[in-house]
C-alpha cells in the first residue's frame, strides 16, 4: 500500500480521543506528507516587524526545503522571498538576521533590490533581460506587529484570521516594541508531539513548578471549552473589554487558531517567580489597567502566544525532521524599555527558558516511547486533554482532504 493510503486509512478509521498512529509520529514519509500539505500550504508565523526596523533589515528562516528571507523594503513595507539566487540557486542571506542595502548573492554577486527586483548581473552579454530574474515572491501579511508567510504559490485566504486576530493585539502595540531575549531549541520529537504537549497543561503540575506558581492548569485556561463557565474568566473578560481590550474566546470555524484572555494565579502579572511584573514600563504605552491576565493566541501549525501587561512571547514551531522540532521563543518588551533598569533579563526569561526546558524533555521521552514496538495509540483525557483532542481534530481534518486530493477551496 502506498504511504498516501496508508495514513488516509488511518485518519479514516481513528478514535477521535486516542493519540495518533506511530508513523504520524515517527515516519519520514508521513513526515513529508505533512510538510507538502501542511507547512507548504499554510500561512506561517515567522516573526516580529520590530525585527525588522530599518529598510534593509532582514530575517531569515527555513521551512522544510525552501529557505525564505523576510525583508523590509525601501517604502517601509515587508516582503518574503525565496532565498535562493535567480542565477545558480545559491542562497544569498545565509545569516539569521541583518541589514543590506541590496540582497547581493555572495557566488556571483547577482544584485537585487528590496522589492526582489534583478538589479544588476555582472557580464552576462547584451541579450539578457534582468527582468525575467527577479526573486521569486512568498505571501507575506503583517498583522499587529506578527510577520506571517505562505510559500504556496496561492496562498488560502489572510482575511479572516487578521480580522479576528488584528483587534485583540493591536492595544498592545507589538509593532513598537523589542526583542530583548530569543532562544532557540531543537527538541528531538514530531512537530505535533510539540503541539499535543502545548495544547494541554494536564502534564503542568508535574513537570513545571516555576510556571505553575502564576499559570493555571485548570482546562480552561489552556483548552477550547468551558471558558464561558469559568466565572474568573468572564470577569476578567468583563473588566477587559470595559477598558477597550477586546478578551473573549474566539477560534476559526475550522479550528486553526484560537484567540481569548485568561486570568494568571493569585493576582500574578507575570510570568515571574514572584508573580509580579519583570518589566517597569507597561508593554504598551497606552494600557495602564493592571492585571489583565495573559491573552493567548494559537495559529496552528506554527505558533502560540501570551501577550501580558509587561511583556508578550512569541514561540515559532519549525519542523526539522520526523524526528525534530525547532522551537524559537522571543520576549518582547516596551522598546524603551532599558536592561538593568526596567528589567532583569534572568527574572524576565527564566520561567520559560526553565519550562521550554522541561518540554524537550517531555517531548524527547514521548518520542522515544512512542518508538517502541509496542506503541499502540492511547486515549487522551477527556476533562483535560480536550485541547490536544481539538489540535488532533485540526490536524486530521485539515490533511485528509489534501491526501484525497480534492480541491481544496482557498478561504
Ligand atoms: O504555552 C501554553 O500555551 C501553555 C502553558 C503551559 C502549557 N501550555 C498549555
Ligand atoms: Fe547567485 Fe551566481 S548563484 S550570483
Ligand atoms: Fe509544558
Amino acid at each position: 500500500m502506498d504511504v498516501r493510503s496508508e495514513m488516509l486509512g488511518y485518519l479514516k478509521g481513528r478514535n477521535a480521543n486516542f493519540s495518533l498512529e506511530q508513523k504520524f509520529y515517527t515516519d519520514p514519509d508521513y513526515f513529508k506528507l505533512d510538510l507538502e500539505h501542511i507547512f507548504y500550504r499554510e500561512w506561517l508565523f515567522v516573526g516580529h516587524d520590530c525585527e525588522l526596523p530599518k529598510t534593509g533589515s532582514y530575517l531569515t528562516v527555513q521551512i522544510g526545503a525552501y529557505p525564505v528571507v523576510v525583508v523590509r523594503d525601501a517604502q517601509g513595507g515587508i516582503r518574503a522571498f525565496h532565498n535562493s539566487c535567480r542565477h545558480r540557486g545559491s542562497r544569498i542571506c545565509s545569516a539569521e538576521r541583518g541589514t543590506a542595502a541590496k540582497l547581493v548573492c555572495p557566488y556571483h554577486q547577482w544584485t537585487y533590490e528590496l522589492d526582489g527586483r534583478l538589479l544588476f548581473a555582472r557580464q552576462v552579454g547584451p541579450d539578457f533581460n534582468p527582468a525575467q530574474y527577479g526573486l521569486k515572491p512568498v505571501h507575506c501579511e503583517s498583522v499587529a506587529g506578527y510577520i506571517f508567510i505562505c510559500i504556496a504559490e496561492e496562498a488560502p485566504d489572510f482575511a479572516a484570521t487578521r480580522a479576528t486576530i488584528e483587534p485583540y493585539l493591536a492595544p498592545h502595540r507589538l509593532g513598537e516594541t523589542k526583542v530583548a531575549y530569543e532562544s532557540t531549541i531543537i527538541e528531538k520529537g514530531n512537530w505535533k508531539l510539540v503541539w499535543e504537549n502545548n495544547r494541554e497543561c494536564y502534564h503542568c503540575a508535574a513537570n513545571h513548578p516555576e510556571l505553575c506558581r502564576t499559570y493555571p492548569e485548570a482546562p480552561t485556561a489552556s483548552g477550547v471549552q468551558g471558558l464561558m463557565d469559568d466565572p474568573e474568566i468572564t470577569a476578567l473578560w468583563r473588566k477587559c473589554e470595559a477598558v477597550g481590550l477586546p478578551s473573549t474566546f474566539r477560534m476559526a470555524p475550522d479550528g486553526q487558531y484560537r484567540i481569548t484572555r485568561v486570568p494568571l494565579l493569585r493576582d500574578a502579572e507575570s510570568y515571574t517567580l514572584s508573580g509580579k511584573r519583570a518589566v517597569k514600563k507597561p508593554l504598551s504605552p497606552s494600557i495602564t489597567e493592571s492585571h489583565i491576565g495573559t491573552m493567548l493566541l494559537f495559529h496552528y501549525p506554527s505558533s502560540w502566544n501570551h501577550v501580558l501587561g509587561d511583556h508578550a512571547i512569541s514561540f515559532r514551531v519549525l519542523p526539522i525532521s520526523a524526528d525534530e522540532t525547532q522551537v524559537t521563543t522571543k520576549w518582547l518588551v516596551n522598546k524603551d524599555a532599558v536592561e538593568g533598569v526596567d528589567y532583569d533579563l534572568h527574572e524576565l526569561t527564566h520561567v520559560w527558558i526553565e519550562t521550554n526546558d522541561q518540554d524537550r524533555r517531555i517531548v524527547e521521552e514521548n518520542a522515544v516511547g512512542i518508538k517502541s514496538p509496542v506503541y499502540q495509540p492511547g486515549p487522551y483525557s477527556v476533562e483535560h486533554e480536550g485541547g490536544v483532542m481539538q489540535f488532533v481534530e485540526w490536524y486530521a481534518n485539515f490533511i485528509t482532504p489534501r491526501l484525497e486530493g480534492e480541491a481544496v477551496p482557498l478561504s
